[in-house]
């Protein structure tokens, strides 16, 4: 699990608009469109009027290694440019949780130095960031390609992000193979896949081989020059959520934009409209009481 630092994110609330535009040019859909698609939501326009009315609070959390400055404000900012109804608690820790319960959040978003995750409290339900930012990417990838069904999709990585990834694949119908420069990792993932889903998936021998016969990629490693120019051709085109970007510049000026990548704003999208999806699903009644005997 890749930890973010400031200078990741620093300028990604205020780029917000211009990062839509870019979205919009290479998959044709928006950040609220591709958070919709790896959601299963189909009608983005009920999305984007329910979303003002759907109070989501972000909290910062000091355990561990601490905060990290920026993180907080840079997911709130996520939500906002979505149409939620997103704040910062001015509390953080059990205090934030606690504030963001009585202030009538039905989405609370925080990350400690393991997970990152989306709390639907009144539903008893979470939204794990690793697997929002999986299903994110390949919608984004998805729509880029013109669709997965039946073609050759490679994983690189089988940590979190790209098992999850190889689960959104499998649902879009692609034929996945993974590689991970720990080959028992690969090996464990499709043993893994076959008895969760009945499905096989190929273990590629090694990642240069790999590549050479791929033209649609999910880069999912935490390693820097993992695809290289040699490696890109006029099909290729690559989704990479890993931290940092596995895909070399001059890699990527060769792409000449067919890659998705950025440090949270897909993985968020993800996570809130899963929460969304969560809370339409599971409406509860209009005013359940927020908490026991009322604070004085
Ligand atoms: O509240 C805070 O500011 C900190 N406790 C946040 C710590 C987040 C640590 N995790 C990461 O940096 C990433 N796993 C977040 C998700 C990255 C998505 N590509």
């Amino acid at each position: 699990m890749t930890r973010l630092t400031t200078d990741d994110i620093q300028d990604v609330r205020f780029e917000l608009n211009a990062y839509d535009r870019h979205l919009v040019s290479v998959t044709g859909q928006s950040l609220l469109g591709i958070g919709a698609s790896a959601a299963g939501v189909r009608d983005v326009g009920q999305l984007r009027d329910a979303a003002p009315s759907i109070p989501m609070a972000v909290v910062p959390i000091r355990s561990g290694l601490g905060v990290i400055t920026g993180f907080v404000e840079t997911v709130c900012g996520i939500l906002v440019h979505m149409g939620f109804d997103a704040s910062v608690t001015v509390n953080s820790d059990v205090s934030g949780f606690a504030e963001a319960i009585e202030r009538g959040a039905q989405v609370i978003l925080a990350a400690d130095d393991d997970r990152f995750v989306a709390f639907c409290p009144r539903q008893g339900k979470t939204v794990d960031n690793s697997r929002a930012t999986a299903s994110g990417f390949v919608a984004g990838l998805d729509r880029m390609a013109g669709g997965l069904a039946g073609k050759d999709v490679l994983v690189i990585g089988c940590g979190p992000v790209g098992r999850w990834a190889v689960e959104a694949l499998l649902k879009r119908k692609a034929r996945v193979s993974v590689v991970d420069q720990v080959t028992a990792k690969a090996a464990d993932l499709a043993r893994w896949i076959q008895r969760a889903y009945h499905s096989t998936i190929r273990v590629a021998s090694d990642t240069e081989t790999a590549l050479a016969t791929h033209q649609l990629i999910v880069e999912a490693t935490n390693a820097a020059d993992v695809v290289h120019a040699r490696h890109v051709t006029a099909d290729t085109r690559i989704a990479a959520p890993g931290m940092p970007c596995g895909v070399t510049p001059r890699a990527r000026k060769k792409l000449a934009g067919r890659i998705l990548h950025d440090p949270l704003p897909i993985g968020v999208a993800a996570m809130a409209c899963q929460a969304a999806r969560i809370i339409a699903e599971q409406p509860l009644s209009s005013n359940p009481t927020a908490h026991d005997g009322e604070s004085e």
